[in-house]
């Protein structure tokens, strides 16, 4: 391996797990950050990575957030509500010269961090990557994907896709931008009517109201997506989320998964995100709307 760096990780989930498990395997130097009540002080911690059913095992340190760790290296695989206030927390011990890459679902976190950032090289990533969480430091890596960086600073690293660089293939995407907008999309749609016909992923493409609603729902999104300068035609994103419907038809997306756990989704980060926006430019968003209110009233306040 060219260059050795040292990555904090922030978020233990299934993402945070599976970059953890495969920086060290590289022989990165990963640190998994997390809140202060979680885990006893600095310690090494094993990450557990099932794949195709045989258990591998690589070694990380847990730091705790109070030790505001000296971070070179910055991955945030959080889920988008859980950002803001420990980005908060972490804003001392970020340097004028850490990286930091943000891999989460959802449109919101990106323009705040580059914003409070505005000095660093801040990028955003997409994966295509699949990975189960099966207890604490323990991911299943179910299915092989890849992972699109791209800057939203303009200051960037010209070193980053060496410092990531690992058996999780990453390739650099100067439109990430765009990719993160078909990202929520494909979110906006997949996400919160998986929940509402409580359903896996793949039984979306036989539902005919399911379709009926994907269609709306893509109109509506792309109208919005064209107030922040981004071009999609239906057609092309229609496709793509059937796409991914069909891809991983066994999946319960990440949404319906937080709602049978009784836990907060992220849907203020995607049909919400779309919602604000809409409001921002005087236009209307029913379907996404709907389908928001529809998914806060299967959770208790
Ligand atoms: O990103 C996802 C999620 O569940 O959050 C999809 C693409 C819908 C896959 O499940």
């Amino acid at each position: 391996m060219a260059q050795i760096s040292h990555w904090h990780i922030l978020g233990a989930g299934s993402m945070g797990c599976l970059w953890a498990y495969y920086l060290a395997k590289a022989g990165h130097q990963v640190s998994l950050i997390v809140r202060d009540t979680d885990c006893c002080d600095d310690k090494e911690q094993i990450i557990e990575c099932v794949i195709d059913d045989a258990i591998f095992t690589e070694k990380a340190r847990v730091v705790q957030l109070r030790q505001k760790p000296a971070i070179d290296n910055l991955l945030i695989c959080l889920k988008a509500h859980q950002t803001p206030p420990l980005i908060a927390e972490l804003r001392p011990v970020i340097k004028a010269n850490t990286t930091i890459v943000l891999l989460q679902n959802g449109l919101g976190n990106q323009e705040l961090i580059a914003n409070q950032f505005s000095n660093n090289a801040v990028y955003a990533a997409v994966t295509t990557e699949a990975a189960l969480s099966q207890q604490k430091f323990k991911v299943k890596h179910t299915g092989k994907g890849q992972t699109s960086i791209g800057p939203l600073s303009d200051t960037t690293d010209v070193d980053l896709l060496e410092k990531i660089s690992c058996a999780l293939h990453c390739v650099e995407e100067q439109q990430i931008n765009k990719m993160l907008w078909e990202k929520l999309i494909i979110n906006c749609c997949i996400n919160p009517l998986s929940c509402v016909c409580q359903c896996k992923n793949g039984a979306l493409a036989n539902n005919k109201e399911a379709i009926e609603l994907i269609e709306k729902i893509v109109h509506e999104c792309i109208d919005i997506a064209k107030h922040a300068d981004i071009d999609i035609s239906f057609s092309v994103m229609y496709q793509k989320v059937i796409t991914v419907i069909n891809k991983t038809a066994e999946n319960t997306s990440s949404m319906r998964q937080d709602v049978l756990n009784h836990r907060k989704t992220e849907i203020d980060y995607m049909n919400g995100y779309m919602i604000k926006l809409a409001r921002q430019h005087s236009l209307a968003s029913p379907v996404n709307a709907q389908l928001t209110q529809q998914v806060k009233s299967l959770l208790p306040v």
